[in-house]
């Protein structure tokens, strides 16, 4: 009865038995065959279901609170989704425009889970990405509350790093600080390079929502909006990761030999080393310093002016020897984020030339781009780490600086209006609105990175679809999708409850640490919530990083309501009712044990009994001693 519970073992049983002692006390519960973006729609943006199974060929959007009609609908024959097979009938109601709660009836197939439609209704999901970041710090005691849980962890890896295999055995350098890259606790210096790429061109190109963003970290409230504060935590470190003395050189990754076991990060207590340098990740470093030294400049002069110089000075290692250097990794078993430079290079030349100005690297991502064969895709429809072409060549794209050879940037532009169009093509074809054709690791993190391209199709068109297709993407991400489930920790219906993530393995908290993106399928259909399976249910920054892209895109501009201490709503969507980032608990009824279990408050449980309390404390003790039992077994862990 209760969305979400019945998928799993214990639960499954628990829920069965609570389904008929609630049966009575329960209004009619969601149907699985009606999948919709259980956070919430935007009023102005595209709003899809995906109605399976059924002959239906009308569908009716009614009010959560009185079952009135708000907007009739027509419903298509069922088509094969591609890849799935699901047989699904799309059906829109953007033209329903009004604020507030909703569900999705379908005659004959059943109701959506209650979803919201507001300008507000991503504030709280982009609160808790970001919490996510901040749960990856490393080298200083994290502590957070959502959703009516307490995460923390203690100061971790404070001795990052020694320097071995620079040279100098026994001898240590300080590498503390950073975010934790995925499931694991390395770090990486190309991956964090590309992740703050990703973050400081959400705040560069979208700022409206983000500027007064107010985030539950240490530094909240401070000069620089909190969402540099965090952004300065990753930038703090990777500046550390650079050899230093005017070398140039930057150090590939910082991690331990192999990958850890399944324990808190404080827990970990294995010696982590300095990998030698590689181009690429030198490059990404200048390119990410290069990006923060202007994003910073306004709240921070001296901080900017650091950045600068240390992009500069890796920049001109990088000019003065073009091979591309791989790194020497071959005493570690961690993540190799193996990669040429070629694109690594092209995005770095873009952002020194967009802060500086100076010919030279205005001339070097010029002649980069006219390296790329005229045959090529130049500009990818997704993309990730390996990579990270696009990210320069949307800095060029955009950029206000004179100078640019006017045939070099018609050839881009057309690229990535040739790209944005193959996204929206796969988002037609398919019958969830995916805008990804394939399927891959780590591929929900190219559905949300879309939101970058697609974004920049529509400032160059003015076209509305492309910010539709977008706005789908999202959808996709928070339930309409294959599995009628969020791919987001803490966030919408049924979300992911044991992803690949060590800190959440290790406490005794039941729910994950929320805000996090997981892989999805590698196939169509083969996604799977279970912790050991880290090629489809890994979390990462990079992957994190495209979600709060596509959520800043959405944001609504100008000043946020106070911050509360904690994250403790119900729904995503609550916030569409409410205005704030995070409403009253028991707003929309005491959130159900679906809620308290993950975060989507999406059935009709009723409200404040003491026996749900009850029920929950059951639920909790079975779940956390299966937990246990799988941390037992689980020992190894991903390979990138
Ligand atoms: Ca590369
Ligand atoms: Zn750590």
């Amino acid at each position: 009865m209760l969305v979400g519970l019945t998928s799993r073992g214990t639960r499954a049983l628990l829920v069965i038995s609570l389904s008929l002692i609630l049966a009575p006390a329960i209004g009619r519960a969601a149907d699985a065959d009606v999948r919709v973006n259980s956070v919430g729609y935007l009023p102005a943006r595209a709003k899809g279901v995906s109605v399976l199974g059924g002959a239906a060929t009308t569908f009716t959007v009614r009010r959560s609170a009185d079952g009135t009609s708000a907007f009739e609908g027509t419903l298509p024959a069922p088509a094969a989704d591609p890849g799935s097979n699901d047989m699904v009938a799309p059906g829109d109601f953007s033209a329903l425009t009004e604020a507030g709660r909703f569900y999705v009836d379908v005659p004959g197939v059943g109701r959506s889970v209650d979803f919201a439609i507001g300008d507000d209704v991503y504030r709280r999901p982009f609160v808790a990405a970001m919490l996510g970041f901040y749960g990856w710090r490393c080298g200083t005691a994290v502590s957070f509350a959502f959703s009516g849980d307490a995460f923390a962890h203690a100061a971790c890896h404070l001795g990052d790093g020694y320097l071995d295999y620079l040279g100098q055995t026994g001898a240590m350098r300080d590498g503390r600080g950073g975010w934790h890259d995925a499931g694991d606790f390395g770090k990486y210096t190309g991956n964090a390079g590309f992740t703050l790429g990703m973050l400081l061109s959400a705040f560069e190109r979208h700022p409206g929502g983000i500027t007064q963003a107010p985030l539950p970290i240490p530094e909240a409230g401070g000069e620089a909006p909190d969402y540099l504060a965090e952004l300065r935590w990753e930038l703090e470190w990777i500046l550390k990761m650079s050899y230093g003395g005017g070398d140039g050189r930057v150090s590939h990754k910082l991690t331990a030999l192999g990958f850890e076991g399944f324990v808190a990060p404080e827990a970990d207590l294995q010696a982590r080393y300095f990998v030698p340098f590689s181009s690429a990740a030198t490059a990404d470093f200048v390119a990410a310093l290069a990006q923060a030294s202007r994003i910073y400049r306004p709240y921070d002069a001296a901080f900017a002016d650091r950045c600068l110089a240390a992009a500069r000075t890796a920049y001109a290692y990088l000019t003065a020897n073009t091979a591309n250097t791989p790194p020497d990794q071959a005493a570690f078993t961690t993540g190799g984020y193996q990669t040429s430079d070629p694109d690594d290079r092209l995005w770095a030349a873009a952002e020194m030339w967009e802060t500086t100005g100076e010919d030279a690297p205005l001339a070097d991502v010029e002649a980069r781009i006219n390296a790329v064969s005229a045959t090529a895709t130049l500009v990818a429809a997704d993309f990730d780490w390996g990579s990270v072409r696009n990210l320069g060549l949307f800095t060029y794209l955009l950029s206000s600086r004179a100078g640019r050879t006017p045939a070099v940037v018609d050839r881009v532009r057309a690229s990535a209006m040739t790209s944005a169009d193959a996204i929206v093509a796969a988002h037609d074809a398919s019958r969830y609105g995916r805008g990804v054709m394939n399927y891959y690791w780590g591929s929900n993190g190219s559905v949300a990175r879309t939101a970058m391209l697609l974004a920049i199709a529509n400032r160059l068109s003015g076209d509305a679809r492309y910010l539709d297709v977008a706005a789908d993407q999202l959808a996709y991400l928070f339930g309409r999708n294959h599995y009628n489930r969020s791919q987001v920790t803490g966030l919408g219906i049924d979300p992911p409850l044991h992803p690949h993530h060590r800190p959440s393995a290790a406490d005794a908290i039941a729910s994950p640490y929320p805000g996090l993106l997981v892989g999805g399928g590698t196939t169509a259909t083969g996604w799977m919530d279970d912790q050991d399976m880290y090629m489809v249910n890994e979390v990462a920054i990079n992957w994190n990083g495209a979600l709060v892209y596509a959520l800043a895109l959405f944001l609504p501009d100008g000043a946020w309501p106070p911050a509360r201490s904690e994250l403790d709503a119900g729904a995503g969507g609550d916030a569409a009712t409410d205005g704030g980032v995070d409403a009253t608990p028991g707003t929309f009824g005491e959130p159900g044990l679906a809620t308290r279990r993950g975060g989507c408050g999406c059935a009709s449980a009723p409200a404040g009994t003491s026996w749900i309390g009850l029920a929950l404390v059951g639920a909790s003790v079975l779940i956390s001693r299966r937990r246990r039992a799988r941390q037992v077994r689980v020992a190894t862990t991903s390979d990138k």
